[in-house]
């Protein structure tokens, strides 16, 4: 089993990490090298070789990654290893029909579980905690990856998934949990749901895992305030890995980044440079343990700073500030994540639409709700209302299988929605998240 609390690597002196790193980066340059045609190509016209890398500060050399070169390479084209080495496929949303892939070998699994585990200790939680996972299981990271840390860690593991408030709040007090990981919105949600059932004096839950969406300081403190818990802050990205790539301390002063698997840098959003300590820009991750798919400068497009300052916990892992947002147009719904041209992509193939819609996202009892209003032609409104009735059906039908995720699609009349002059504005976020 790996080792959780990891001093030797969590506490290390920044020396002694920017020799492992620089140890790490340079075979991983000489892999990727190697084993994808993608980074081959890339770095040759680049005019880099491998050779050219001989520590991370020759990092910035080395080409980007971007969530679209996956969808080109879909759905393996990244792999190092040959098939017969990869155990698990995980999958996210991409930015139109096609999901992006990533692939995983043993040993990522085992690495992937002591990140999380490191991150769990953080929060607490240990051999002696029943902890309940309700991140969605699946091709979405966070139910196994949550899942497989915790079991790491030792702790006895109850696998709810997500869909049944009221049977997980019931298992909460009948088993006495003591731990959860879900995401944020969703404890609120559960929180009412034990407010409800009048069981918050029998739950011994004391600390919670949440990530996978944004949320604020506020509403961390809400958090705590309503289950009487300390509750912590878990990031990470399928592509990098899943749950795990960072997680914040009890100190609650930034997220400390696994870096000794996960190299971050903070770029300007416009030049793409490296920007300094404390500065807001798009982190960018270089894996330099993965095996499966290993990913040179990937960019998030999460915006966010770093502080590479010495932590009250002891640990020297640098921190970056929680999130300031995104540089695209994702939005994260119920910790499900959705462009609005998946919705485009969907109203296509189901055709008989204008090409106007218009998301509106809303919080209703702590839950995200999504409606889709969607132009069509005049005429429909004219026929029988059964008509009307089956194309909302189809419609809501093909936008649910795009996402992944229930909505409620109304359909309006044209030039319903507001033109722009520029960009089409094409979501109205109402959740409060500042
Ligand atoms: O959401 C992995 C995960 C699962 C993280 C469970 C934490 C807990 P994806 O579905 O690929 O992976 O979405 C990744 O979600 O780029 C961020 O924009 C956002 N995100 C994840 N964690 C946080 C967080 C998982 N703690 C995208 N705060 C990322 C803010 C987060 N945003």
């Amino acid at each position: 089993m790996a080792n959780i609390w990891n001093e030797s690597k969590e506490c290390m002196n920044r020396d002694e990490l920017t020799a492992l790193q620089s140890k790490r980066l340079v075979k991983l340059v000489d892999k990727a090298y190697h084993s994808v045609d993608f980074y081959r190509k890339k770095m040759q016209s680049l005019g880099i070789e491998p050779g050219d890398v001989s520590g991370i500060e020759d990092i910035t050399k080395l080409p980007f990654t971007t969530k679209n070169d996956l969808r080109d390479t879909y759905p393996f084209g990244l792999n190092a290893v040959s098939q017969s080495e990869i155990v698990r496929v995980h999958a996210s949303s991409g930015t139109t029909g096609k999901a992006t892939v990533v692939t995983y070998t043993r040993k990522d699994i085992d690495i992937w579980a002591e990140c999380v585990a490191r991150g769990m200790t953080m929060a607490g939680i240990g051999k002696n905690d029943i902890v309940q996972i309700a991140y969605g299981y699946g091709l979405f990271t966070g139910g196994l990856g949550a899942h497989y840390g915790a079991e790491n860690l030792g702790a006895t593991v109850v696998p709810m998934s997500t869909g049944n408030t009221k049977k997980l709040v019931t298992m909460m007090v009948d088993f006495g949990v003591t731990a959860i990981a879900c995401t944020p919105s969703y404890l609120l949600h559960i929180a009412e749901t034990i407010e409800e059932m009048g069981l918050r004096d029998q739950i011994k839950l004391k600390s919670a895992v949440c990530g996978a969406e944004p949320w604020t300081e506020n509403m961390r403190l809400q958090i705590e305030r309503e289950l009487g818990i300390d509750a912590h802050d878990i990031y990470g990205l399928s592509e990098v890995m899943g749950p795990g790539v960072a997680m914040d301390c009890r100190y609650h002063k930034g997220l400390h980044v696994f870096e000794d698997h996960f190299y971050p840098e903070i770029l300007s959003p416009d030049t793409l440079e490296p920007v300094g300590e404390g500065v807001v820009g798009e982190l960018a991750f270089t894996t330099l343990t993965k095996e499966g798919m290993p990913l040179l400068r990937y960019r998030t497009k999460d915006l966010t700073s770093i502080d590479r300052s010495p932590c009250e916990c002891g640990r020297t892992q640098a921190r970056i500030s929680r999130f300031k947002g995104r540089t695209d147009d994702m939005l994260i719904i119920r910790g499900v994540n959705v462009f609005p041209s998946q919705v485009e992509a969907a109203l296509l193939e189901v055709g008989e639409t204008m090409p106007h819609y218009l998301m509106i996202v809303d919080r209703v009892n702590n839950l995200d709700v999504l409606e889709i209003q969607v132009e069509v032609e005049e005429s429909i409104f004219a026929d029988e209302i059964r008509k009307l009735e089956s194309l909302t059906k189809k419609i809501t039908n093909g936008i649910k299988g795009a996402l992944g995720l229930a909505v409620k699609v109304t359909l309006v009349e044209p030039k319903t929605i507001e033109r722009s002059m520029g960009k089409a504005k094409r979501v109205i976020d109402n959740r409060k998240l500042d």
